[in-house]
């Protein structure tokens, strides 16, 4: 089984990279819900924040610094951004290969929809 992700990580399916390492690639969200809409994605396939292990810790961390660098390079790092990882079904995740998107550009609406 491989993801859409892995997919465009190894160059399969075009997508707009604007970061890539020996660990994460990021692009540009296909349905962007703000003006910056990236998502960061580990190269390996970890499908969910479920998933992580003990051995995952330093990638976690470099997902959330590469985060950060990105949204001083897109401009956003000082008006603000949101960072959101979907986990499953009530999380509301659709691809199932970890990704933390960088939301920004504008304000953001409330964090959940309370009901
Ligand atoms: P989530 O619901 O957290 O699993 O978000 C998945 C996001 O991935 C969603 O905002 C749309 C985006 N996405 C899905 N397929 C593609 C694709 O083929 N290319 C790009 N660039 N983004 C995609």
């Amino acid at each position: 089984m491989s993801t859409i992700f892995s997919k465009i990580i190894r160059g399969e399916v075009p997508a707009d990279i604007v970061y890539q390492d020996d660990r994460v690639t990021c692009f540009r969200d296909i349905n962007p819900a703000a003006p910056v809409h990236l998502l960061i994605v580990p190269n390996k396939e970890i499908a969910t924040v479920n998933d992580l292990g003990e051995q995952d810790e330093r990638l976690a961390g470099h997902m959330l610094l590469v985060a950060k660098e990105l949204a001083e390079r897109e401009g956003i790092a000082q008006s603000g951004y949101r960072l959101i990882i979907n986990c499953n079904r009530d999380g509301g995740q659709e691809v199932h290969h970890l990704h933390v998107h960088l939301l920004g550009g504008h304000r953001m609406g409330p964090m959940v929809l309370r009901r």
